[in-house]
């Protein structure tokens, strides 16, 4: 399950010449995408629809992990399952049924994947959902805004959800999502991060193709992971 490691923030790229921007992804040792969608109220802000995930979709291979920041996510599911997602993520926080909406998007063969938000703790009743999930993002900041700092609370968080996951057997990966940068990456490998999602603060440094930067993040990985 860790066979990707680095994801790319879809919301991060230029925008204004995407052709360019996957140029530079397609050379560079990415392993996915990372698409946000934010509905304006799980956080005050609209990012990334079905329409730009529709367009980019045929031109690429990498797997498309879209994140639904949303509530009430099975409004949802579907279109952006026929737009081209391969794996779907959604909130705790978004859903009382985390279960049935793991089955929808199965349904739709789709992988399902679980996000929790930075203030967002684990326990117990998140089990079945950890065990099934191909992933855990576990956010670092607030859903939907790039170029923010790491909260420290989710460096607490993502510790004890990972010590809870290797109390009962549960190997699921964690996804550090937001402010993953050479600095950030060893405090959250020690909590329990093996997987990247690269922004703004990391993977899309001004003055550097993605590639070098992406390489950065990965060495640093190599370096403080056991
Ligand atoms: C944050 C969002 C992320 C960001 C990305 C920002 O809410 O879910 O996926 O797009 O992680 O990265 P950075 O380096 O600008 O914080
Ligand atoms: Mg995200």
């Amino acid at each position: 399950m860790n066979d990707y490691t680095l994801g790319a923030s879809v919301s991060c790229f230029n925008l204004f010449n995407l052709e360019k921007q996957f140029e530079q992804i397609h050379e560079a040792p990415i392993d996915f995408l990372h698409y946000d969608v934010v509905d304006g109220s799980f956080n005050r802000c609209i990012i990334l629809g079905l329409p730009l995930l529709a367009a980019i979709r045929p031109h690429t291979q990498l797997p498309i992990d879209v994140h639904l920041a949303v509530f009430k996510p099975e409004r949802f599911i579907e279109q952006f399952a026929e737009a081209g997602a391969d794996i779907i993520t959604i909130h705790r926080e978004g859903t009382d049924d985390l279960l049935g909406n793991f089955e929808r998007i199965r349904k739709l063969n789709c992988k399902p994947a679980l996000a929790l938000r930075s203030e967002t703790g684990a326990d117990k009743s998140l089990l079945p959902a950890l065990e099934q999930a191909r992933f855990v993002i576990k956010l670092t900041v607030n859903p939907g805004f790039s170029g923010q700092m790491i909260q420290e609370q989710a460096i607490v968080k993502m510790r004890e959800l990972r010590a809870l996951m290797d109390e009962n057997g549960i190997c699921t990966p964690i996804v550090a999502d937001g402010n993953v940068n050479p600095a950030t990456i060893p405090a959250l490998i020690k909590a329990g991060a093996s997987m990247f999602i690269g922004g703004t603060s990391g993977l899309f440094l001004k003055g550097r193709t993605v590639k070098e930067n992406a390489l950065t993040l990965l060495e640093a990985r190599q370096l403080y992971s056991c």
